[in-house]
């Protein structure tokens, strides 16, 4: 490999990522229903995500989860290309409907057991192993109790938590409790873009505060069970959100966005409370968040790690393209403006610099907790050659940017401590299905043959390079 490719494009300039410590921790990350295939085997039942795939024209193609990379049979061959790549981390999700079918009554032995293999497999290869407890993979039983925007959901997250903690606790030191519960919350009960595919604004909202109650009860189980130092977070999507201009229409449409997709997540969770001006722009739409005694507390529970899930920035107009403030219903106008920026495939802009900045101000407005990069990559339309090879040079520049803003925002102040690519392998991408690739390792579908693309040499040669191995 062309050792050229880990250098910045400005000959003779230092680039950032060579600031980053000897002690950074080096990722991928990928999640349960998007790699593991095998849905019915070993006594795992649905989840909203199955049962989503069966609703026509859900999921782009009809694709569905059933076999998705086949990670479940092809596990030790996966931690064995993790390994290769050099990683010391492995973030992957366990499926709930795996641990516990149905998301009651006990643990099922046999789903434990894929779990517990793949932990003596990846310490067997000198990998951490990061767990993520949920990925978006809630039993179908739940969902048909209520989901998300009942509360009881919160209670019966923690006891399964509590399961896979018995289970793998003596070897597993990191526990993330969600990933990503904007998507839970607004994607699948909000707008419907997402299993269970509701479209209810006050659902979605009342999913908010019962995710991240069951994050808190989860947090507090972990700690109790614990008998030896565990690092305990939760992961965040973060999307910035700036004012197209300084006005007062556009500002404030940029602080009811960043109300909604950061700091309704970040205020409870490190200041003990919902922020005010997102409790009012709710009660103007009748909405409030079911709120009971203690739960702030709850939410509040001390943790270790926040991570930081960052793909694209947004720029706000607080003005329609007539100049209107308010649309016809005489609601204010909230624009996302399209830049003329460079898109990923999934038509995301691809702006490094708001990751910078997101990280800058996490460690302005919410000091003290470490922050770990648990997801940052790109879908881009792969070409492989007649040998399955990806020559991403599009995926290198893009994660080389993107690694530089971490680095620009750690010598700012911010406390970034490691980064995980999104994702090991090209995987079923939600509403998108295997259209979008996301992956450094090529998967070919029809053969579930993995062949690394150039970036995963970059990210290699980098990570040694980092390390002063080379
Ligand atoms: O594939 C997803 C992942 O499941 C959660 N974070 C964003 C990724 C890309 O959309």
């Amino acid at each position: 490999m062309d050792t050229d490719l880990t250098r910045p494009a400005a000959p003779g300039q230092a680039d950032p990522i060579d600031t980053l410590p000897p002690t950074f921790r080096w990722g991928v990350a990928t999640s349960s229903y998007q790699i593991e295939g095998a849905v019915a085997e070993d006594g795992r039942t649905p989840s909203i995500w199955d049962t989503y795939c069966g609703v026509p024209g859900a999921v782009a193609n009809g694709d569905t989860g059933d076999v998705a990379c086949d990670h479940y049979h092809r596990m030790p061959q996966d931690v064995a290309l993790i390994a290769d790549l050099g990683l010391d981390t492995y973030r992957f999700s366990v499926a709930w409907p795996r641990v516990q079918p149905g998301g009651g009554g006990p643990a099922n032995p046999a789903g434990l057991a894929f779990y517990d293999r793949l932990v003596d497999e990846l310490l067997g290869r000198g990998v951490d192993p990061w767990v993520t407890l949920y990925h978006w993979d809630l039993p179908q039983e739940l969902e048909d109790a209520g989901g998300w925007p009942v509360r009881d959901t919160a209670y019966r997250f923690a006891d399964y938590v509590e399961m896979v903690f018995a289970a793998l606790g003596d070897r597993v030191k990191t526990w993330t409790t969600l990933n990503e519960p904007w998507c839970s919350a607004m994607l699948g009960y909000a707008y419907g873009h997402h299993a269970p595919g509701r479209q209810n604004f006050a659902d979605g909202i009342a999913a908010v505060h019962h995710l991240l109650l069951g994050h808190g009860l989860a947090a507090q189980r972990l700690r109790a069970a614990a008998s030896n130092p565990i690092e305990l977070g939760i992961t965040l999507n973060l999307a910035p959100a700036d004012p197209e201009t300084g006005s007062a229409a556009d500002r404030d449409a940029a602080r009811y966005t960043d109300g909604l997709a950061n700091r309704i997540y970040l205020d409870p969770l490190f200041h003990g409370e919902y922020p005010q001006d997102v409790v009012a722009d709710l009660a103007a739409e009748g909405i409030s968040l079911p709120v009971q005694d203690g739960d702030l507390e709850i939410i509040s529970t001390p943790i270790d790690v926040l991570g930081v899930n960052y793909y694209f920035g947004q720029l706000l107009s607080g003005v329609d393209e007539h100049g209107r403030e308010r649309d016809e219903q005489g609601h204010p106008v909230r624009r996302v403006i399209r830049r003329d920026l460079p898109r990923t495939a999934m038509d995301w802009e691809i702006v490094p610099e708001s990751f910078e900045e997101l990280l800058v101000r996490l460690h302005r407005d919410y000091p003290g907790v470490p922050l770990f990069i648990t997801e940052n990559g790109a879908a881009f339309n792969d070409k492989p050659d007649a040998d399955g090879f990806v020559a991403d040079d599009d995926r290198v520049a893009y994660l080389t940017e993107h690694l530089q803003a971490v680095a620009r925002a750690r010598q700012a102040g911010a406390d970034v401590r490691g980064y995980f690519a999104w994702s090991l392998l090209d995987n079923f991408e939600w509403a998108y299905g295997y259209d979008k690739r996301f992956g450094i390792v090529r998967v070919d579908y029809d053969t579930q043959r993995r062949t690394p693309k150039r970036s995963a040499h970059w990210y290699r040669d980098t990570i040694r390079r980092v390390r002063g191995e080379r």
